[in-house]
């Protein structure tokens, strides 16, 4: 679990907060992840949004929050909590009902989500590629720079490697852009992960077995935004299609995901080109 120690946490207001305060982007897939585990449990939640096209994230306050700089975080009775799926396995203990994770296999979701987290970078480099396909850098300098000098730079008291990681992506991505080779990577990536999941599907109605689970909603998540890249979904894995377009119906979920839209830019190949699909 990550939560923030006091001398990580510079904007003093929140250790004030009380109840569930959530952090949040709507069309940030991590934060998407979260609010639908929200809307299943049925907690109820403060709202605060943070413009990351504006690199809100980036600024002093939020970096004072999350030295890290990224969204979700959430902010229970002034406790902070950051990384979406720590966050999920906290509300799962600190609410077990409904259950999300099933009992017993603690353990092995949290390995799985791990699993998944460690994707996100694949899909944020397909979703800048195919889906926002900003004309330029998608981070300015100075923003970049407000990342890199705000913020206590700490987590749970220990100088923070995430940051750099997160500063070399954008880095990279302003000097070379979300290359071919790149995107085909990330694209086959998640074409093992989804023949994977189409396997588990052939057996039973969800991942981990008859009953809906975090893993579902995580996995849902990538599905949702790789089809919206125009990954070939229904072609190539057509049980995890049809898993995602049951899930889709309920509106639990739908209602997370209905301001993300593909914009009207202008990709010059498509995710299948690319990907050789
Ligand atoms: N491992 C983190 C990843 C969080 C993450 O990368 N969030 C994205 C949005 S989905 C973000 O804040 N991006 C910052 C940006 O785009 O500037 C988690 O699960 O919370």
């Amino acid at each position: 679990m990550v939560q923030l120690i006091d001398s990580d946490i510079k904007t003093r207001e929140v250790l004030g907060w009380k109840g569930v305060h959530v952090l949040h982007f709507a069309g940030s897939s991590c934060s998407q992840k979260l609010r639908i585990f929200l809307n299943l449990k049925g907690i109820p939640w403060e709202s605060h949004l943070i413009d990351l096209p504006a690199h809100q994230n980036f600024q002093p306050w939020f970096l004072g929050i999350n030295p890290r700089g990224l969204v979700p975080v959430l902010v229970h009775d002034g406790a902070v909590h950051i990384e979406s799926n720590d966050i999920i396995q906290y509300l799962e203990k600190t609410f077990p009902e409904p259950r999300l994770i099933p009992a017993g296999h603690e353990n092995e979701v949290a390995a799985l989500l791990r699993h998944e987290d460690d994707l996100h970078l694949d899909l944020r480099t397909l979703s800048f590629r195919f889906v926002f396909a900003p004309p330029g850098p998608p981070k300015p300098q100075a923003a970049l720079k407000s990342y890199a000098e705000s913020g206590s730079g700490t987590v749970q008291g220990l100088k923070d490697r995430d940051k750099d990681i997160q500063i070399e992506f954008w880095q990279r991505a302003a000097r070379e852009g979300f290359t071919d080779e790149r995107a085909r990577a990330s694209a086959q990536k998640f074409c093992s992960e989804f023949d994977a999941l189409d396997k588990r599907l052939a057996a039973q109605p969800y991942l981990m077995g008859d009953a809906l689970s975090v893993l579902d909603i995580a996995w849902f998540i990538y599905a949702f935004r790789l089809s919206l890249a125009g990954y070939p979904l229904e072609r190539l894995h057509p049980r995890v299609f049809a898993w995602k377009e049951k899930l889709l119906a309920r509106p639990e979920f739908a209602k997370e995901i209905a301001g993300t839209r593909k914009p009207a830019t202008q990709v010059s190949r498509t995710l299948e080109q690319v990907a050789g699909f």
